[in-house]
């Protein structure tokens, strides 16, 4: 059968893994004007995976709470600290890391890539990203200025978090917040979804 007269059964059964379950994803969201974006995100990924999402502090600043599915449980950095109080208790950026199958960061902003590049771990979100384990995939889709994209350390800090394994889905040339035109505006979620799905399917059905 073609490709394109897959039924939606045929679908139904491509979006579990060999576990018997929804693929599940891990959004996480850090502070650029692209956030805005983050809830139509999350809503493309419910469509075919258990979703979980983190945002930074800066982050949550262009995030509309109420864009954000309600199956979707949404994690800032105040879990991070309130879910601990003693020994023996869970570490939510482990558990999340173990919970997920893939980690998505979109947008990822010129600030929390270089921290990503130079091993911080400040937030939720960079303390999942140093915890990370590499034998699972994790996307980043930038979002920043031209200016920002153009300047040098961009390139240092992309090629170092490749030596990590990350996947870049770069950004597009657009309008962007301050009305400047050119690189650096977040990939499209449709494309995002996409991209992230394409490949989960691939490793789990390898020709
Ligand atoms: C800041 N930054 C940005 C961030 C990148 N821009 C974008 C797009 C949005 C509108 O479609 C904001 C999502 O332009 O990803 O613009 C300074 S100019």
């Amino acid at each position: 059968m073609a490709h394109e007269e897959l039924t939606t059964t045929d679908r139904e059964e491509k979006q579990v893994n060999s576990e018997g379950r929804k693929p599940r994803v891990l959004l996480a969201a850090s502070g650029s004007v692209a956030a805005i974006k983050f809830g139509n995100l999350c809503h493309c990924f419910s469509e075919w995976a258990e979703v979980r999402a983190v945002a930074t502090r800066s982050s949550l600043h262009f995030i509309d709470r109420g864009s954000i599915p309600s199956d979707v449980i949404f994690y800032t950095d105040n879990e991070e600290w309130s879910s601990w109080k003693k020994l023996g208790d869970d570490v939510l950026h482990i558990d999340l890391r173990r919970w997920a199958d893939v980690m998505v960061i979109a947008p990822l902003s010129a600030n929390t890539l270089a921290k990503i590049a130079g091993g911080l771990s400040d937030n939720l979100l960079t303390c999942i990203v140093r915890a990370w384990d590499n034998s699972k995939p994790l996307f980043v889709a930038p979002a920043m200025n031209t200016f920002m994209w153009n300047n040098p350390f961009t390139e240092r800090h992309l090629l170092s978090i490749d030596e990590l394994g990350i996947s870049l889905i770069p950004p597009v040339t657009k309008k962007l917040a301050c009305g400047d035109y050119g690189n650096g505006a977040m990939a499209e979620p449709s494309l995002i979804n996409t991209s992230v799905r394409l490949l989960l399917e691939s490793q789990a059905s390898p020709k």
